[in-house]
Parts: structure tokens; sequence; C-alpha cells
């Protein structure tokens, strides 16, 4: 059974899990200067993640061409860049992905002569625990990941809990949807059963599984990529999800009034995505050259004012919709943040959070 499962795993979690947890060879940098480019570049994204209006003035800027192609899961991204199919020259990976693609020889190393404007970077973003030196990745946006929810399920006046998801009220059974995502909808049962979202504990773990079955009746799906446009649609009303997508499909839809977002209070998940060069990339220079301009202040505030995700970008900030800067739930304040846990490489068990999600969902 265990063979069987991990065919179905990408290669590098497996690294760690079937016994190969040497890591890969290092790749080397690459020799590039600020504003140099070497041919189109392929970038691999979240969905609904950057401003529209900033691909063609990259390309304008430039003269080059930008392809945007979508992932759903820092998983889903990790298998596409292992199967080798599409050279991707960009990508995005969360926290605990970067850790993971580093530490198997997956990512370039950064020139950051190249990358003037890492200077802009907010020093709470630098030197983070998946990649001390910085030596792999430069901060996209971060954000939390909590429960977004029709003010017609749960009034005005609720506990801000994961019991809303966790011990659902019949009115709602049926009409929640999960992330598709094992680290999320583990980390999420382990924070209301009161446990780290990294633990490497097997009863833990068990006790996170048996959760997520016993509530599976009522959980309409699992979705990492439609679930605020189902919620603002009508097709559930409580969605476990990622804290800008919902403000995303509140503001295209004008649904401020009707729709919500939380943080339970028994905790959640903070993550930072960023960006960072798989070592298969054809354009490097390109790459680093698309860094540097997200990493522009004002271009860093277009990003934060589009996709309503927080910005690691301390020069961005006076360019930023006040409106935005000021909202709790977008920049939550320090006694929020310290209920926040980042999600950590577990080593050789996140294999064990993979095959256990496999198991709830089957
Ligand atoms: N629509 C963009 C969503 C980006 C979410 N990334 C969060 C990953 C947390 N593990």
């Amino acid at each position: 059974m265990k063979r069987v499962i991990c065919l179905l795993i990408p290669m590098a979690l497996l690294a760690a899990a079937c016994g190969d947890d040497d890591g890969g060879t290092a790749a080397e940098p690459v020799a590039c200067e600020a504003g140099e480019t070497d041919g189109n570049l392929d970038l691999y994204n979240w969905s609904e993640y950057i401003d529209p209006d900033l691909i063609p003035a990259f390309e304008a800027e430039y003269g080059v061409s930008v392809t945007e192609t979508f992932f759903e899961s820092n998983e889903v991204m990790l298998a596409q860049i292992q199967a080798g199919g599409a050279a991707y020259d960009l990508i995005v990976p969360s926290d605990y992905m970067v850790s993971i693609m580093a530490e198997e020889g997956m990512l370039i190393p950064l020139t950051k002569a190249a990358i003037p404007n890492l200077a802009n970077l907010d020093p709470k973003f630098t030197g983070l625990p998946f990649d001390p030196t910085g030596d792999y990745s430069a901060p996209y946006q971060w954000g939390t990941t909590g429960i977004g929810f029709a003010y017609e399920a749960l009034g005005e006046d609720f506990e801000p809990s994961w019991a809303v998801i966790f011990d659902p009220d019949p009115s709602y059974v049926g009409q929640i949807s999960m992330l598709n995502d094992a680290r999320e909808a583990l980390g999420a049962a382990l924070k209301y059963l009161g446990y780290s979202v990294n633990t490497t504990s097997e009863a833990e773990l068990q006790e996170a599984v048996d959760l997520l079955k016993s509530i599976k009746p009522a959980i309409a799906k699992f979705d990492s990529d439609q679930y605020e446009d189902d919620l603002v649609g009508g097709e559930v009303m409580i969605a476990h999800g990622w804290s800008g997508d919902f403000f995303f499909a509140f503001d295209d839809t004008d649904g401020w009034e009707d729709f919500g977002y939380f943080i339970p209070e028994e905790g959640a998940v903070a993550w930072v995505d960023n960006m960072a060069i798989p070592r298969t990339a054809d354009a490097v220079c390109t790459a680093h050259t698309f860094i540097d301009f997200m990493l522009d202040a004002e271009n860093g505030a277009a990003l934060t004012n589009y996709n309503f995700y927080a910005s690691p970008n301390a020069a961005a900030a006076e360019f930023v919709d006040p409106e935005i800067l000021g909202d709790e739930s977008i920049y939550p304040p320090d006694d929020v943040f310290e209920r926040l846990e980042f999600i950590a490489d577990t080593g050789a068990f996140e294999l064990k959070f993979q095959d256990a999600f496999t198991d709830v969902k089957n």
C-alpha cells in the first residue's frame, strides 16, 4: 500500500519519506545583471494573484512576453516541476515548499545584485526560517487561512471558532467547502484539536483524520480553486480558504455586506508565498528582472490593491489603499498574529500528511 501511495506523491516528498533524504545537488547561480533579460518569461503562479495590468507593463518595459500558467496547490506545482514538461522560469511556492525545493536542489540561488528592490522588503520578511539567507526566494504576498461565511448562515453574533466547520449547525450542513490541500485541511483540524499544524505525532494526525472523516457528510467539496466564487454564488455558506481570495470575491460581487471572513480564535495558518526560479528555467535573467519588477514599491502596492493580500514590501505601504492597510483581517494586529502558525517542512512526515488526506477523501 505504501508503495502505491508513494507513486502518487511528488518525488521531492518521496525523497525524504522513502529513504533518500540527502537532498539534491545544489543548482549553480547564474550571472545576471539588474534589468537583464534572456528570453520570454513562463510564469507559474496561483490563480488571480497578479494585477493583470502588471503583465503588459512588464512586457512593454522589457520587450519580452509573459505566459502565465496556474496551479492550485504547492504539491501540484511541485509535481509539475518534477515532471519537467514546461520549463517554467518563475514559480510562487509557499514557505514550506521553498524549503522542500531548495533542499532538493530544485531552485537556482538568486543573484541578489540583479534584484536591487530586495531592499524594499520589510525586514520582518527577510531571514525567514524556510529560507534564512534569502538565497532561494523573495517574498511575494502573505496572508492567513481562515473561514469565509455568509451572514445568512452565521448571523452577526457568532463565536469565531473552527467549530463553525467542525461542529456545524444543521442549517448549513452540506454547504461547507474545505481547501483541497493536505497541510491546510489537516492543519485546520489540528488547530481545532489544540495541536500544532506542524505536528509530527502520528496519534495527533490520526485524530485530525478522524475529525475530518466525521464531518465529511457536512462537506460539499474539497476545493482550492473556486471556493470563494461558490460562497458568493450561494453554492456553499461556509468556506475554508485564503484571506485575499474571499475579499477579492466580495469586492468583485459587491458582497461586503452579505459575506465575511474571520481568523478562528483557536489559531490558524499564516503563510508567505515567494518568487523562486526552478533549476529547469530557461530565462533565468528575465526571471530575476521580473522579481525586481514585482518588488518595486508601486508594483508591490498594485498587487495588494488588486488581490487583497498583505504585502511584504515596506516601500509599497504608501501606495496601498489605506482601507486595505487598516483592515485587520488583511493585516492582523499583533495579538491575532501571535495565534498564527506558519506551515513548516516536516521532512519525512510530509508524506504522512499527504497519505492522511488521501485517506480522508477516499
Ligand atoms: N489566489 C491566490 C491564492 C494564494 C494562496 N496561497 C496560499 C498558500 C498557503 N499554503
